[in-house]
């Protein structure tokens, strides 16, 4: 796995949602996991389930494969040294964040609108909150695979009542730009649920999208093998 640069803020899209061009900067090779990584590493379901959720009730909400990977399993060091961009990008210590959940699209693939934060009432008591999510782009794609944010712009909340959020024609959709990266917060600085994060990938409709997510929570994530002290954070 090579380098990109995560660059600094470019696109302001509302206070909470932040893209982050890398001007096409690469330190190095390529970011795509080799072509051989479907078969290293092993697919992973990593969707949190709700009380009456099984792997079963929730295959098509995100049709891609993913597995997780964080510092640990990177004797190389990239992916510790995108972990600690992240922290000095979003004031979190590294150690706050999940794995990254690499995610691969092929023709089709989608992930349906969610919301990466826990709504207690149908995910139950939680240890750590999601706050924010740092959604790397690993390729391209030549057509389709945006995110999208159903609640945003003109209409917002009210939109969703009346449009197919399957479709991915209403809100505001990023693109994917291999080494740019999404920041995006779930939650209100009074730590309620933030209601405009609802977010989705839309099918990619041509090409292979290929994706790398941080979730990062309020507290630190034991064993992470990061640092969970602000002073980390530079
Ligand atoms: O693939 C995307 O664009 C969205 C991924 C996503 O929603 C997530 O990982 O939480």
């Amino acid at each position: 796995m090579g380098i990109f640069v995560v660059g600094v803020v470019v696109v302001e899209l509302r206070s909470w949602i932040r893209v982050l061009n890398s001007g096409r900067r690469r330190a190095s090779g390529d970011a795509r996991p080799d072509s051989h990584s479907h078969s290293r590493y092993p697919r992973s379901p990593g969707l949190a389930l709700r009380a009456g959720d099984t792997l079963d009730s929730t295959v098509e909400i995100r049709t891609s494969q993913g597995t997780f990977l964080g510092r640990g399993s990177d004797p190389d060091g990239v992916l510790a040294y995108i972990e600690d961009k992240i922290a000095v990008l979003t004031g979190i210590p590294a150690g706050h964040g999940e794995p990254f959940n690499v995610l691969r699209y092929e023709n089709g693939q989608h992930y349906d609108s969610h919301y990466d934060s826990f709504d207690e009432a149908g995910y139950g008591k939680q240890s750590s909150q999601r706050v924010a999510t740092v959604l790397v782009y690993l390729s391209d794609v030549e057509e389709g695979g945006e995110t999208s944010f159903l609640f945003e712009g003109v209409g917002g909340t009210e939109r969703l009542k009346t449009v197919d959020y399957k479709k991915c024609d209403t809100g505001i959709k990023v693109t994917p730009r291999a080494g740019d990266a999404l920041l995006f917060w779930s939650v209100h600085p009074d730590m309620t649920r933030d209601l405009h994060s609802l977010h989705g990938g839309c099918p990619v409709a041509r090409g292979t999208k290929w994706t790398a997510t941080k979730w990062i929570r309020d507290r630190c994530m034991s064993g992470a093998g990061a640092s969970c002290s602000s002073e980390s954070v530079n």
